[in-house]
């Protein structure tokens, strides 16, 4: 039967049809991180539902066949008649809203940013379901193709639940990829879990049979716990809050003994990745607080200068949520990632000055313990900042940096900066190939000899008394930790090339946990990069023609490609197997390479991802590069 469209459906086809032309408006991208937002947009309607106090458990199912569907409990979405004369689900599923919820409907949304995009996920999908569960009554609707409507809503059955189930199947045509990563997908539902206290998120992947549940009786409290454990920790989790001018603040905060600072913070439970007016408050008041009751106990005198904001953070794990009423809530930057609301900085510090002082007064030797390792901090701090001016103003130490680097770095010799490239490549064999052969004005070899420390627990004094990270420090020659400005870097790119074994992951590791910890703003500016060896070449037919093979499914492809024709296959174990031509051809050069950007999307948890990589074990290592270093191959040289 052919369906008939009148104005209105026509209207909402061109609607959906611009999200299938753009999808990149509406979720970003079309890589991984725009595939995984199609759960997050669905998801966010039931968390909505769960925030109002409607239903207590979500879930979320990878299913076998590639779909997703994501159950809660709510009161389930209404099954009337909209004005528009079509049920009200297929309005919510093939009407693009531009801003919130219909205004008729009364939906307070919560979050300011949540999802009005179940019509945006239906335009991008193959399939999508809906499956009501209201009134006593159980109904279903269905569209396909990118919101076509094939099964109208009708009630199927007869239930005393209530609640709302969407399974989808996002369309190949559309996105790169549409494998759905259950680590993504777990972390960030046990991150919402953390946020919304007492409910459970449930994640079920039916291929492999896994099965995470996450509820937190006690909150962002358990989120900090979580993100210390194994960590030597100073007190239990101090949990500070209050309201102001409206603003509901509450702050979980605990000091290890590590010299780490995490502050995470979340306004109506989304993540402000970029900070914002409620950090500043935060730091403000601490740092006021600090200095303060340090004085007027003696800790530290009047002629000792006073504690740094980054002393009184060293070892600091935080988490920061707010509640911010829809009228005053402002968020500033290209993401909109940063909080801007100005009333915001001003509640913050004043529900954390007050309830920590009170904190410090009862709890004396907690402040104490605190306090000494903010000194601590100080001393180091001062230390280093004199050997660096030492370092920096004679020239001795001026010879001393260009000896350490003469010995191994082979320089470029473009002086165009933001398009030279440092290499940081394992072995001196596999080093003394790349740098025979390269491109001279815009690469740099800097070979290493092994393994790097670990530089997890590592001060800034750690590096410099380690030859291979100082050398590391000076050919960026950009600085470190809080003196660190990626903007004064000798590179464009810093590309990390190992071979492709345990070892080389174990030292891709070593070094992202040195960049990550020392110099963030390089991962954050996406000048980190991986670069991928081929695993084998294969030679047919005329001699000396080669071809290169990325990965063992290409070799399976080729294999099967090839039939019984003879080849000579062979198989690099490592960089050094290789010419200093095939390394160039296959790994270095910017027409055939493939770089992979090291992008700590999520850094804060990336710092425990870190603490648990950094085990014995190869295992998680190993899924931990396979599942969150962004696949995605990118290249831009020169361009
Ligand atoms: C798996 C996705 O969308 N749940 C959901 C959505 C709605 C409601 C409940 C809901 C809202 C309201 C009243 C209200 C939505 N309703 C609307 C609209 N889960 C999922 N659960 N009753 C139920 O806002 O008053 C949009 S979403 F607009 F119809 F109210």
């Amino acid at each position: 039967m052919a369906l008939k469209y009148d104005d209105s459906s026509i209207k909402i086809l061109e609607g959906l049809e611009a999200v299938r032309k753009r999808p990149g408006m509406y979720i970003g991208s079309t890589d991984k991180r725009g595939l995984h937002h199609l759960v997050w947009e669905i998801v966010d309607n039931s968390i909505d539902e769960a925030i109002n106090g409607f239903g207590d458990y979500i879930k979320i199912t990878l299913w076998k066949d590639g779909s997703v569907s994501v159950e809660d409990h709510g009161r389930g979405m209404p099954v009337g008649m909209h004005s528009s004369g079509k049920p009200t689900p297929e309005v919510i599923l093939t009407v693009l809203h531009a801003g919130g919820k219909f205004e008729t409907s009364g939906y307070k949304v919560s979050g300011g940013l949540h999802g009005v995009g179940s019509s945006v996920v239906n335009a991008l999908s193959k399939y999508l379901e809906a499956t009501i569960c209201r009134d006593g009554g159980i109904y279903y609707m269905k569209c396909e193709n990118g919101g076509k409507v094939t099964v109208p809503l009708k009630k199927i059955g007869k239930t005393n639940k209530t609640g709302t189930t969407i399974r989808f199947m996002p369309d190949d045509t559309i996105f790169q990829s549409t494998n759905f990563s259950y680590t993504t997908i777990c972390e960030r539902m046990q991150e919402s879990a953390f946020l919304l206290k007492g409910i459970t998120i449930e994640v079920y992947d039916e291929e492999t049979g896994r099965d995470s549940s996450f509820c937190y009786k006690r909150g962002i409290d358990e989120f900090v716990e979580y993100l210390n454990e194994g960590k030597n920790v100073l007190h239990k989790v101090l949990n500070l809050s209050g309201t102001r001018d409206g603003i509901e603040v509450e702050v979980a905060m605990q000091y290890t003994d590590t010299y780490n600072e995490n502050i995470i913070s979340f306004v109506n439970d989304v993540k402000t990745v970029d900070g914002g007016s409620h950090e500043v408050g935060f730091k403000t008041a601490l740092t006021r607080v600090f200095n303060d009751y340090a004085k007027s106990h003696g800790i530290i005198k009047e002629k000792d200068g006073s504690l740094d904001g980054s002393d009184v953070r060293e070892g600091l794990t935080a988490v920061i949520a707010l509640k911010i009423p829809e009228n005053i809530l402002q968020f500033e930057g290209q993401t909109k990632g940063k909080l801007g609301t100005p009333a915001a900085r001003t509640a913050v510090d004043a529900v954390v000055s007050e309830k920590l002082k009170i904190f410090l007064e009862e709890n004396k030797s907690v402040a104490t313990d605190i306090l000494n390792k903010s000194l601590k901090s100080k001393v180091a701090r001062e230390a280093a900042r004199k050997a660096r001016e030492a370092a920096r103003n004679s020239s001795k130490g001026k010879n001393n940096k260009e000896r350490i680097l003469s010995e191994k770095l082979a320089k470029a010799t473009g002086r165009d900066y933001a398009h030279n490239e440092l290499f940081l490549v394992e072995g001196d064999s596999a080093g003394g190939s790349a740098k025979s052969y390269r491109d001279r004005e815009h690469q740099a070899i800097l070979p290493l000899r092994g393994k790097v420390l670990n530089t997890e627990k590592a001060s800034e004094k750690d590096i410099e008394n380690n030859a291979e990270l100082r050398q590391i420090e000076y050919a960026i020659g950009a600085g470190i930790g809080d003196s660190f400005d990626y903007k004064e870097s000798n590179y464009g790119k810093v590309i990390i090339m190992t071979d492709a074994d345990v070892d080389g992951s174990h030292i891709q590791i070593l070094l992202i946990t040195f960049f990550y910890k020392f110099m963030r703003p390089l991962i954050e500016h996406g000048m980190l990069y991986i670069a991928t060896p081929p695993l084998y070449s294969i030679e047919t037919g005329k001699k000396g023609e080669k071809e290169y093979i990325a990965t063992n499914e290409d070799l399976e492809k080729r294999r099967k490609e090839l039939g019984d024709k003879p080849y000579k296959l062979q198989r690099f174990k490592g960089l050094g197997e290789m010419d200093a031509d095939e390394l160039y051809d296959t790994t270095m050069s910017p027409k055939n390479r493939r770089l992979i950007r090291v992008t700590l999307e999520d850094a804060s948890l990336a710092e425990k991802r870190i603490h648990v990589l950094m085990g014995d074990e190869v295992a998680p290592r190993k899924a931990w590069i396979n599942e969150n270093v962004d696949f995605t191959l990118e290249d831009n040289f020169r361009k």
